[in-house]
């Protein structure tokens, strides 16, 4: 745990008591704050408490007295489409509004660092898609920098839930629009955004809010270096941006998947599954991505490039990073075969929570059987038109279930309400060489408490479904 610097004395009010807000709890306490905290949730206000947290109603105005600070989840709208009732009344009290990912940056160099040989170093990752895996794939490749690493963040660790900084340490932190956007600091010494497309835009009042939310990360604390995916126009802009910023020096390294970077003095691209390092001119690495079965299509390759590029920037020869690109061994619910039975393959991809990334899924796949759904995210799935022609069939569930069947068309479709009844349907009407595909292009939230969970009930489903199509014989079809 990393203890907060900077409230010693002090009392500070914490919202929400989950994977953020507890380490967050407990770092303030460690820094010598005293915590009050808040849930809607009576079963996490129940944990917390029994864990000797003061409970108190942050809504109240009455809350308020003597409080220098309210923590925030991220999972708590502090804005857009509302602001919850305690971040209104703490600005109503006037009290400073952060979250954990800004006391992490203010706490996390300490006077112990004088000591050390090798300044630890904070990589923080962004963008639409792409994030958690980009993050594990950097982590994976430091290790074999001899300098010792931890990754958090969105990825599922509080940031303030990791261990103080050791000498030459490297932090990967995997930062969401809900992070960036409330943060009162952001010093990564590298910064990542790799793409952008619509996402959460009920939470940022929009595409330009939510972008804002991410350029935070870049324009608030002026990372060293900038490593830039250009291949949407708020790259291209954000590019130019740091640039200029930055001044003399090489800030920028910019990423594509689909040109050639002409004229640019540092480039990391990837075209037809061969990356390509260039440096003022002259090409500095290669790296064949096409066997890497754990990076499959050009969104992973997009992810390939980030890493790379932060890993270069971390000092590490290309040779050594492409052998650790090599062994990535993935993450699960990104694109996982669970299992192929009777020639028909069932994939989860439940991390595909907008269309964006569904789309990348679709594109995958030849013939599809495709579960799709959950709580919609805005801009629903017409951006995916051109490739509905690769659907056998969809499989609707959850809230999106009406809005989706009405974009599908005359594409074959069935509302199937729950995931359990569309993997019931979809198995029995695939025919061998299909593809049951999982990628809901929705949040999990109306049926499922995370999109971890919506993935496990899958592949359970799949594995219910092979036990029992499995012939008593061992010698039967299934494998
Ligand atoms: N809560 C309230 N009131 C509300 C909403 C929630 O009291 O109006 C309470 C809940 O009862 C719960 C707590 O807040 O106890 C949950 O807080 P949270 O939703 O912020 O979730 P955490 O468990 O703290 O996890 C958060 C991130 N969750 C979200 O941003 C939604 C995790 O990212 C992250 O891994 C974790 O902090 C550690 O940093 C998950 C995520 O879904 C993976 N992220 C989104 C995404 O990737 O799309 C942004
Ligand atoms: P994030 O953490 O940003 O949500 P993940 O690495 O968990 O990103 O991947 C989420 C989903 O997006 C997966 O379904 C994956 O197939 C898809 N995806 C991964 N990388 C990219 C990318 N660079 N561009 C678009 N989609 C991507």
């Amino acid at each position: 745990m990393i203890p907060v610097r900077g409230y010693d004395g002090h009392k500070v009010a914490v919202l929400g008591l989950g994977r953020s807000g507890m380490p967050a709890v407990a770092a303030l306490r460690a820094g010598g704050a005293e915590v009050v905290a808040w849930d809607d949730g009576e079963a996490a206000r129940a944990r917390a408490a029994a864990e000797g947290t003061a409970i108190a109603d942050l809504a109240r105005a009455d809350a308020w007295d003597g409080i220098d600070a309210l923590i925030v989840s991220p999972g708590i709208p502090h804005l857009y489409p509302e602001p919850h009732p305690a971040v209104a009344a703490a600005w109503a009290a006037g009290v400073a509004v952060d979250n954990d990912v800004g006391l992490f940056f203010r706490s996390f160099a300490t006077p112990a660092w004088d000591a050390f040989e090798r300044v630890p170093q904070v990589v923080a990752i962004t963008g639409s898609n792409g994030k958690s895996t980009t993050t594990a794939l950097l982590a994976h490749v430091l290790e074999a920098s001899g300098r010792p690493v931890q990754m958090g963040g969105n990825i599922g660790r509080g940031v303030l839930d990791l261990e103080p900084a050791e000498d030459g340490m490297v932090v990967v932190l995997e930062l969401s629009s809900y992070q960036t956007e409330l943060a009162r600091a952001l010093q990564p010494d590298i910064a990542v955004f790799l793409n952008l497309s619509p996402d959460h835009l009920d939470r940022h009042g929009g595409l330009g809010g939510y972008f804002a939310a991410k350029r935070r990360l870049f324009t608030q604390g002026g990372p060293s270096r900038s490593i830039i995916g250009v291949d949407e126009e708020e790259g291209r802009f954000l590019a130019n941006v740091m640039r200029e910023e930055a001044g003399s020096g090489d800030p920028v390294i910019e990423v594509s998947v689909t040109r050639k970077l002409a004229g640019v003095s540092w480039s990391v691209t990837a075209r037809k599954g061969f990356l390509a390092e260039w440096r003022n001119g002259r090409q500095q690495g290669s790296v064949d991505l096409r066997g890497i079965v754990s990076l499959p299509g050009a969104h992973n390759h997009q992810n390939a490039c980030a890493a790379y590029a932060a890993a270069r920037s971390l000092g590490m020869a290309p040779r050594v990073i492409a052998e650790r690109l090599a062994s990535y061994p993935g993450l699960p619910h990104r694109a996982r075969t669970v299992a192929t039975h009777r020639g028909v393959r069932f994939v989860n991809d439940s991390k595909a929570t907008n269309a964006d990334s569904a789309g990348r899924a679709l594109a995958s796949f030849e013939r599809i059987r495709w579960i799709a759904g959950g709580r919609p995210k805005g801009g629903g799935i017409e951006s995916l038109r051109p490739l509905f022609g690769r659907i056998a069939k969809a499989y609707l569930i959850g809230e999106a279930a009406g809005e989706f069947a009405a974009t599908l068309g005359e594409v074959p479709h069935v509302v199937s309400g729950t995931l359990a009844a569309a993997v019931e349907a979809a198995a029995a009407e695939a025919q061998a060489g299909e593809t049951v595909l999982l990628a809901p292009a929705c949040s999990s939230f109306d049926q499922f408490t995370s999109f971890e969970e919506r993935g496990e009930a899958f592949e359970a489903l799949v594995r219910g479904y092979a036990a029992s199509v499995q012939p008593a014989s061992p010698h039967g079809s299934a494998h």
